[in-house]
């Protein structure tokens, strides 16, 4: 953000602050906007820190094939994904957000208040970031362990029930979007989909929660290789589940 704006910025606030103590507003909220912090939707959910730029796969193009092939993880991630990041870097400029000083997570946690352009840009550099740390190389026996396991089996019934209603999820989201497992504010787990690229951590959401496990059912993540069949390649993407990171997210 540019010096001009950060200081009529801070004018504002000093205004607004003002303002708000002279209509009595809550003392214990205009502290925290005053000291320049983000105003964070106090039902927002807590989801992990992801920074705003586009970070090194961590794997190589080629890791997860033969489920997902070389050329859709170049394309996805240096392509889509890339595209992304860059516009969220000046949907952040054009709108004034302070990124040294406010978390990607909290501003999504607020993106009503923002364009569409944030919102969709916002959401896709997010959900693509956590997806491509979802998944590590293929293993035919993946299936979560201890406390995920059970607490799996203790709202879903089963792993393989589990499995289905999260794949119906992504089956059934028309167009383009998300399926997701998350835990919501009860500390249950729960799945659903989201359109486009929101996510559950968006105030504008109407899946909520803390997100554990995301599926990018967009056909440019899987086109080239499985085409219309969309089933397949969900069928197909649970032995790239990272599930030792679900299982750590869902610890904390
Ligand atoms: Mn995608």
């Amino acid at each position: 953000m540019n010096k001009k704006l950060s200081n009529s910025r801070r004018d504002f606030i000093k205004t607004t602050g003002k303002a708000g103590l002279a209509a009595g507003l809550s003392l214990t909220v205009l502290p925290s906007i005053a000291a320049g912090n983000p105003v964070i939707n106090g039902n927002a959910p807590f989801g992990e820190d992801i920074p705003y730029e586009q970070q090194p796969l961590g794997y190589a193009y080629t890791a997860l094939e033969p489920v997902i092939d070389a050329m859709t993880m170049e394309i996805h991630y240096s392509r889509h994904a890339a595209a992304y990041a860059k516009n969220l870097a000046e949907a952040v400029k054009a709108e004034g957000v302070d990124t040294g000083k406010e978390k990607l997570v909290s501003l999504l946690g607020r993106i009503s208040k923002f364009s569409a352009k944030m919102r969709n840009n916002g959401g896709g550099h997010y959900n693509h970031e956590f997806f491509w740390k979802s998944m590590r190389a293929v293993s035919d026996t993946n299936a979560p362990q201890g406390a995920l396991a059970d607490a799996i089996i203790k709202d879903f019934g089963s792993f393989d029930a589990f499995k289905t209603q999260f794949t119906d999820a992504g089956k059934n989201r028309f167009g383009s979007g998300w399926a997701w497992l998350v835990l919501n504010k009860d500390s249950k787990l729960v799945i659903g989909s989201t359109p486009n690229q929101d996510n559950p951590l968006m105030d504008t959401s109407e899946l909520k929660g803390t997100p554990l496990l995301g599926l990018d059912v967009w056909e440019h993540a899987y086109y080239l290789k499985y085409q219309n069949r969309r089933p397949d390649y969900i069928a197909a993407w649970w032995k790239l589940v990272n599930w030792d990171l679900v299982s750590t997210r869902y610890s904390k």
